[in-house]
């Protein structure tokens, strides 16, 4: 038998936390022959730690066969103890009358704090995703904060944003959504982001002359993945949960177990390609194999997507710039 994998999730009691904890330990994420051990943080005060509780009494009457033990707790350093799989979904939601940079600093802080546990305590071939939002930008404080560890091991969820428009490209094509290869979204985890289908096949013909509809694609379909998330929140009332989660046992599976040539979008740490300076970390599109992702490279980039990705760059710039002097 395996021995078994450390997953870390923070959040744990939240509505994604809830969405997720039983698909990782039912075996979706890292096989079903892998048994993990789920170590959950939670924030301190007396109603999430007994939400914990109920959450791990949930997972114990699962009676799992994989999950070989639970650890909850409201210590990073005992969250992260020898993580080498970590899920950042905990984050503080935006408060009434709170502005998008008292946001930003806030979310900075919790990331300030679990970057330097992972730091100390992680496995050293730690992956690592980052879900709450602003996702990219908590990617990179948490990366900038835990310098011991090598920048791949840091990345945010682009995967919710390349699943929708998948989707909805397959919607408009009247194709299932497994004949859809080839989907990019650039960018940040926000409105501005680019889903770009220059390069998607829809059963291996081309997506833009299959569409065949320029103002569609622009002034429809990419508001309409962009502003996804929100239209989620008007119809449930609630955001995003099951897809949320759904999208990050996505990514980190294929992390792990590779994608044999299909492309998916990670946020990851940019190394100077298309023009996305060094260190930011920006939706791209990468291929994973033996648990190592690998950008997409080559790709031409025309006028109106040199905008879209300065575009989305721009606002990533601002949010790093808000938050630069924690780490700099
Ligand atoms: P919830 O508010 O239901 O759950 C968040 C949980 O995190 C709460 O139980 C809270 O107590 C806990 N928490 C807060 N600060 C913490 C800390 N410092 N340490 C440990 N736990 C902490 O939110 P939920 O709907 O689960 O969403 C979680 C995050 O995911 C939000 O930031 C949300 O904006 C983000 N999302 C990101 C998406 C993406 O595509 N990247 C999509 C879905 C989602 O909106």
């Amino acid at each position: 038998a395996k021995a078994p994998v450390r997953v870390a999730v923070t959040g744990a009691a939240g509505q994604i936390g809830y969405a997720l904890l039983f698909r990782i330990a039912s075996g979706e994420m890292l096989g079903k022959d892998q048994p993990v051990i789920l170590q959950m943080l939670e924030l301190p005060m007396d109603k999430a730690q007994a939400a914990l509780k109920g959450v791990m009494m949930e997972l114990e009457d699962c009676a799992f066969p994989l999950l070989a033990g639970m650890i909850g707790t409201s210590d990073p350093r005992v969250a992260f103890k020898d993580a080498q799989q970590a899920l950042l979904v905990g984050a503080k939601p935006r408060g009434p009358g709170m502005e998008r940079k008292d946001l930003l600093l806030e979310n900075a802080k919790i990331f300030t704090e679990q970057g330097k546990a992972i730091d100390e305590v992680a496995a050293r071939d730690l992956k690592l995703i980052v879900v709450g939002n602003p996702a990219n930008t908590n990617a990179l404080i948490t990366m900038n904060t835990a310098k011991s560890l090598p920048q791949t091991a840091f990345t945010s969820m682009m995967r919710l944003d390349h699943n929708r428009a998948i989707s909805q490209l397959a919607t408009r094509t009247q194709a299932s959504v497994t004949d859809v290869k080839n989907m990019v979204v650039w960018g940040n985890h926000s409105p501005t982001m680019y889903p770009d289908i220059r390069f998607a096949t829809v059963a291996g013909k081309a997506a833009p002359a299959l569409v065949n509809d320029e103002a569609w694609y622009k002034n429809e379909y990419i508001p309409k993945v962009g502003k996804r998330g929100a239209a989620i929140i008007e119809a449930r009332g609630l955001s995003s949960a099951a897809s949320a989660a759904n999208a990050a046992i996505d990514h980190m599976r294929d992390w792990n177990m590779g994608t044999n040539g299909a492309w998916v979008t990670m946020g990851v740490v940019s190394d100077g390609s298309y023009g996305i300076p060094e260190g930011m970390i920006y939706g791209m599109p990468c291929t994973c194999s033996g648990g190592k992702w690998e950008v997409v490279k080559g790709l031409e980039i025309d006028a109106f997507s040199r905008e879209k990705m300065d575009f989305t760059l721009k606002e990533l710039t601002e949010e790093r710039d808000g938050v630069k002097h924690l780490f700099a």
